[in-house]
């Protein structure tokens, strides 16, 4: 089984990433966002305990997500893989998830890590905030907050990989095809 963990600050790119990588590789996708986005659209209370976090630019607790995301690998088991967009997004959910595949005979392949400067990705943010409807690509407070976030809380995430030597950096910056290609290229040696 190939799981990748897709990897990067908001508006890195890990959506547009794996929209293609899904297609070529035939990997189950499991984006957070998505599913979170998903469940505020059909008014779960799963959706209602995110939104408020979400709206704000803040991470959804722990336990949400991790809760969510054993589903969905539960759901998948027989595939032929996954591709994690967004998660982990702390430490505790990386070794969360370690431990769900660990339970199952299953790892992770490999992390691509999606490295863009700050100014770039605010104007990327508002940019999609014209059009995407989401609150929490509609102002530079909102859009600040999740950087912190990030910085806070995510950035750590890569050190847990670099540890178990999975670590694969890419610049992020540049045609999404070129990314793409730079993405396969890492993934070709996850083996
Ligand atoms: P996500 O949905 O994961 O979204 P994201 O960080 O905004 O975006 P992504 O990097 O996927 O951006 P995209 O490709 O679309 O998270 C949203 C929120 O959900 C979080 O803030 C948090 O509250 C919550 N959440 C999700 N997962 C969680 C978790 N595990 N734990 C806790 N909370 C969680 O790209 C952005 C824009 O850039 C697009 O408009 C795109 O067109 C453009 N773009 C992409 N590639 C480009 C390129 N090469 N050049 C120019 N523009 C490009």
């Amino acid at each position: 089984m190939l799981n990748i963990v897709l990897f990067g600050p908001p508006g890195a790119g890990k959506g547009t990433q794996s929209e293609k990588l899904i297609n070529s590789k035939s990997l189950v996708h499991i984006s957070t966002g998505d599913l979170f986005r998903n469940n505020i659209g059909e008014g779960t209370a799963l959706g209602k305990k995110a939104q408020t976090f979400m709206d704000e630019g803040k991470l959804v607790p722990d336990e949400i997500v991790i809760g969510m995301v054993e589903d969905m690998i539960e759901k998948n088991v027989s595939a032929k893989g996954f591709i994690f967009d967004g998660f982990p997004r702390t430490v505790a959910q990386a070794e969360a998830l370690d431990g769900m595949l660990a339970e199952r005979e299953l790892t992770i392949s490999g992390m691509v890590s999606l490295e863009v400067p700050e100014n770039e990705l605010i104007s990327r943010l508002l940019d999609r905030g014209k059009t995407s409807g989401r609150v929490d690509d509609q102002n530079e407070a909102k859009i600040a907050t999740r950087i912190e976030e990030y910085q806070n809380k995510t950035a750590p995430v890569a050190g847990y990989y670099k540890s178990q030597n999975k670590f694969n950096g890419i610049n992020g910056v540049g045609s999404i095809e070129n990314i793409y290609k730079d993405i396969s290229t890492a993934i070709e040696q996850f083996g």
